[in-house]
């Protein structure tokens, strides 16, 4: 199956007209089970007191850490997101990410996603301080949530993970230490969105956007945001 990631317009809040990267999602297969964020009590928000959920992934500069196996499956030379590109997030709900972040980077394309979009703050928590964006000179990938569809409540989130230094040495496990970016955002309702990244990350490929940039289980995958608010602060449905 392949679908069209649109290279129209985001519309966040009927303001902030975004375009994305135009290209196909090829999945790859089998699609594993999503990694569902974990309810840990209320949070107060600007919306008033919500479930509060965590989520912690990693961008990973090849596939043997990652989510394809120990020999990095079909594309072990392939940057990827792990543990899985599968998210669920429960709806009504504040949503903390954590990515721990491997790899190198360099200068993104469009500075725009250089820049925090669409978290709680208008920042992210990179290495334990808070920024509203990181150097675009120094970029290593993005997340980039959004939605493919208007019959659903719209999601926009974007924030940067800065570029791991390419003389940083290597630790016991063949890594560098990881910049940790934290950020937090509110759902609303029920509804199917995507991420990818926004840094031209596919080295090899067309424009660097090609092969893992646009393939589901590397750099792109789904969220999924799901169930009701009384159910999930119940524990049930997420
Ligand atoms: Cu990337």
């Amino acid at each position: 199956m392949r679908m069209l990631i649109g290279a129209s317009a985001t519309v966040l809040g009927g303001v902030v007209a975004v375009g994305v990267v135009g290209t196909s999602l090829a999945h790859s297969a089998p699609t594993p089970p999503p990694l569902r964020a974990t309810v840990q009590g209320m949070a107060n928000t600007p919306q008033g007191q919500l479930p509060h959920a965590f989520l912690t992934l990693q961008t990973w500069p090849d596939n043997m850490a990652g989510p394809h196996g120990k020999d990095g499956g079909a594309q072990p030379g392939w940057v990827t997101y792990g543990p899985t590109t599968n998210l669920s997030v429960p709806a009504h709900s504040l949503v903390t990410v954590t990515i721990q972040q491997y790899d190198t980077g360099g200068e993104i394309t469009n500075p725009y996603f250089a820049q925090v979009h669409g978290t709680v703050d208008g920042k992210e928590v990179v290495d334990g301080k808070a920024v509203t964006g990181v150097d675009p000179a120094h970029v290593g990938h993005t997340f980039t949530l959004h939605s493919l569809v208007t019959n659903q409540d719209p999601l926009f989130v974007s924030v940067p993970v800065p570029a791991v230094a390419d003389d940083a040495p290597a630790l016991a496990n063949g890594y560098p230490k990881p910049h940790t970016v934290v950020f937090s955002f509110l759902t609303k309702g029920p509804g199917n969105y995507v991420f990818q990244c926004e840094f031209p990350c596919g080295d090899g490929y067309y424009a660097k956007f090609g092969g893992p940039m646009s393939t589901q289980g590397y750099m792109a995958g789904t969220v999924t945001v799901t169930g009701t608010a009384a159910t999930t602060a119940a524990g049930a449905g997420q």
